[in-house]
């Protein structure tokens, strides 16, 4: 089964006849509660358990499409990319898939609000957006689980940035990855806070397609990852039902670092974090300590993402002066 296979199943003949000129998307970064890391299949990007996120709403990626009768050409942030780059080849293989004919070419402009490839999840939001951009300037007028398995194809993580809130990735059975999705769940909690702590916004050292792949190869921890998972998913939604941060902000740290735990059990290590990253985690255990109810994750990456209630906001910022608040709902 290739992406291609995939395509034709969800576009038909549908495919690319009609294209708008110019058009523009948007899709927001997500943050992993319950983490993805490991796939069942590495070409469809799909997932070995579930996994649960949060969207960050107003913070994501815009992308600007259009039709060009010459060559691909992909800016990112308004600075042309360096066609050998691996950035541009992950984007032209990704829109390959949509080409009405081999003539056909895309100029792809995308912006991040967020640092890319640092941990903050950036490709998820990207493809997304671009995901997002093809439906409009091909007027396939996709529903949303269809539009997140696309995505999906361009960068796991992804499917998730189809919708906002709190949105939950099937990880699915079928061998087409048909039943791979994300779905946005009904849970609404205002109150839930959401900080940036960037201790980097350097590229990461390794990319979290060859970590989760090493990872699921050589960790021994890796072997109960999927025990773990459905475990932290069951408390997980069980604290956002009761709207319980203390539950709900030990299993998210506690999921963040038990998959950092595997990266390290992983041969060679791997070790996203920088000495900040640890001198903000020892700060955050401390204020909980000293009952501020303060807790992190961490994605591929060196950055602290904090979670806590919006009622403790002027103490984070009094802890953390360099806190980027996220508005969420
Ligand atoms: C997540 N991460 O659930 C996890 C937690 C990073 C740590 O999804 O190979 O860029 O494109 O499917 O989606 C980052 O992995 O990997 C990621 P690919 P992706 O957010």
């Amino acid at each position: 089964m290739t992406k291609q296979d995939v395509i034709n199943q969800i576009l038909g003949k549908n495919k690319s006849s009609d294209y708008y000129g110019t058009v523009t998307a948007f899709a927001p970064v997500n943050i992993a509660l319950i983490k993805y890391w490991g796939k069942r299949n590495e070409i469809l990007n799909l997932p070995v358990t579930d996994s649960l996120s949060i969207s960050l709403t107003n913070l994501g990626t815009t992308t600007e499409l259009s039709v060009n009768n010459n060559k691909d050409t992909v800016f990112l942030n308004d600075k042309k990319i360096d066609e050998h780059s691996d950035f541009f080849n992950r984007i032209v293989n990704f829109v390959d898939l949509f080409r009405p004919d081999p003539e056909f070419y895309f100029t792809v402009k995308t912006k991040n609000d967020i640092p890319t490839n640092a941990g903050l999840a950036s490709s998820a939001s990207g493809f997304c957006a671009l995901t997002n951009a093809l439906n409009k300037l091909f007027s396939w007028n996709l529903d949303h689980q269809h539009m997140s398995i696309i995505a999906r194809l361009g960068s796991g993580s992804a499917c998730r940035s189809i919708e906002n809130g709190f949105v939950y990735w099937h990880a699915g059975k079928q061998q087409d990855g048909m039943d791979s999705y994300g779905e946005t769940l009904s849970y609404k909690w205002s109150e839930l806070t959401i900080g940036i702590l960037t201790v980097s916004d350097k590229p990461k050292v390794i990319s979290s397609r060859k970590a989760m792949s090493l990872t699921s190869k050589t960790s021994l921890l890796y072997k109960n990852w999927s025990e773990r998972i459905s475990h932290d998913l069951k408390s997980l939604l069980g604290s956002l039902k009761e709207k319980d941060m203390k539950r709900f902000g030990e299993i998210t740290e506690s999921n963040a670092l038990s998959m950092h735990a595997t990266m390290l059990d992983t041969k060679p290590p791997i070790l996203y974090w920088l000495p900040e990253t640890v001198q903000y985690m020892r700060e955050i255990w401390n204020l909980r300590e000293n009952g501020i109810s303060v807790y992190f994750t961490i994605d591929a990456g060196p950055n602290i993402k904090l979670i806590f209630d919006k009622k403790d906001s002027n103490t984070i910022k009094k802890y953390f002066p360099e806190v980027k608040l996220i508005n969420i709902w």
